[in-house]
C-alpha cells in the first residue's frame, strides 16, 4: 500500500456550510469541503491552508483537526490518509476556481446524495463538535462503500 496524505476543510459560519461542487479531477461532480494533496515540502497544516487559497480563496485563522479518515478502493493499492479540519471564521469572500463552485448549505439540508457516501456518516460528528477517526473501503468506482469503521475519539 501507498499512502498518500491528504486534506480536507470545512468552514461552517452559524447553521450554515460552505462547499465547494468539484468541477475536474478526483471527486468530480461532487460536493465536498476544500484540499488537496500535502506536498512533501509542506506541513498537513500548510497544505490545507494553501489548497483553500488555491481552490476559494480564503484564509482561515482558527482552523482545527477534527478527523481523520482513510479510504482504500477495491483493486487499488493507494490509501489515501485525509486530514480534516474545522474552520468557524475566514478572511475573504468566497470565489469560484477553475476547480471548485462554492456554494452555503443549511446544515439541516446537507446535499449527501451528491457527496462522497461517506460524508453522511462522519458529519453528524463534525456537526455536534466530535473528534473522529475512521476506515472506508469503496468499490473500485467509489461509489459504494463495502466496509467501514468510525470512531468518536478524545485527541487525534
Ligand atoms: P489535484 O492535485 O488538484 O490534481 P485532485 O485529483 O483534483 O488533485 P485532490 O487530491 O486535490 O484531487 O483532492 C481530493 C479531495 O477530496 C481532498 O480534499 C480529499 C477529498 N476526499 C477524497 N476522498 C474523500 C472521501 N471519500 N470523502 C470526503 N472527501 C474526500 O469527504
Amino acid at each position: 500500500m501507498s499512502k498518500k496524505l491528504l486534506t480536507l476543510c470545512l468552514i461552517r459560519k452559524d447553521d450554515q456550510i460552505l462547499l465547494g461542487m468539484k468541477k475536474r479531477g478526483f471527486g468530480e461532480g461532487r460536493w465536498n469541503g476544500f484540499g488537496g494533496k500535502v506536498l512533501d515540502t509542506e506541513t498537513i497544516k500548510e497544505a490545507m491552508h494553501r489548497e483553500l487559497h488555491e481552490e476559494v480563496g480564503l484564509e482561515v485563522q482558527d482552523a482545527t483537526k477534527i478527523g481523520i479518515l482513510e479510504f482504500v478502493f477495491e483493486h487499488n493499492t493507494d490509501l489515501l490518509e485525509v486530514h480534516i479540519f474545522s474552520a468557524l471564521s475566514f478572511t475573504g469572500e468566497p470565489q469560484e476556481t477553475e476547480e471548485m463552485k462554492p456554494q452555503w448549505f443549511s446544515i439541516n439540508n446537507i446535499p449527501f446524495d451528491t457527496m462522497w457516501a461517506d460524508d453522511k456518516y462522519w458529519f453528524p460528528l463534525y456537526l455536534a463538535g466530535k473528534k473522529f477517526t475512521g476506515k472506508f473501503l469503496f468499490d473500485t468506482n467509489g461509489d459504494t462503500i463495502l466496509k467501514q469503521e468510525l470512531n468518536e475519539v478524545e485527541t487525534l
